[in-house]
C-alpha cells in the first residue's frame, strides 16, 4: 500500500469527490475548500512537486483545462485562482504534485 495520500486516492484506497480524470490526472474535490468547488489536480504518478518533473507537470495541462472549464459551468464561477504550494515554507502540505482549482464568485472575499 502506497505511503503517500494522494497516491492512495489515485488508486482508489481512500475516497475522494472525482470530478475529473483521463490517463494522466484525476481531479477531486479539496477536504478544505477555501472556496466552492475547490478541486486539486494531481498526476497519477508520484512526484513531489510542481518543479520535479516538467513532463509530469505539462500532463496535467489537459485534465487542469477540463476541470477548469467543467466547475466554471456547473458552479457559475466568474473567475479562477489556478495555483501550486512548493515547499513547506510555501504551504505544501501534502507532497505529491497537486495544482489548486480555486473557483471565484462575483463578490467574494479576497485570498489575502
Ligand atoms: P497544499 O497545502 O498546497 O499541500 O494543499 C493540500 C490540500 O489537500 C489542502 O487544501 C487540503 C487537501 N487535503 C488534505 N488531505 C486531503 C484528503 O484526504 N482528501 C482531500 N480530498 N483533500 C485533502
Amino acid at each position: 500500500m502506497a505511503e503517500c495520500l494522494f497516491c492512495r486516492i489515485v488508486a482508489g484506497e481512500i475516497p475522494a469527490k472525482q470530478v475529473y480524470a483521463d490517463a494522466h490526472a484525476i481531479a477531486f474535490l479539496d477536504l478544505e475548500p477555501f472556496k466552492r468547488g475547490h478541486t486539486l489536480v494531481v498526476p497519477r504518478v508520484h512526484v513531489g512537486d510542481a518543479l520535479a518533473d516538467a513532463d509530469v507537470l505539462a500532463s496535467l495541462a489537459p485534465a487542469i483545462t477540463a476541470t477548469g472549464r467543467l466547475l466554471t459551468e456547473r458552479l457559475g464561477a466568474s473567475g479562477m485562482n489556478i495555483m501550486a504550494n512548493v515547499g513547506a515554507d510555501a504551504g505544501q502540505s501534502v507532497f505529491h504534485l497537486h495544482v489548486h482549482l480555486i473557483p471565484r464568485y462575483a463578490d467574494d472575499p479576497g485570498l489575502a
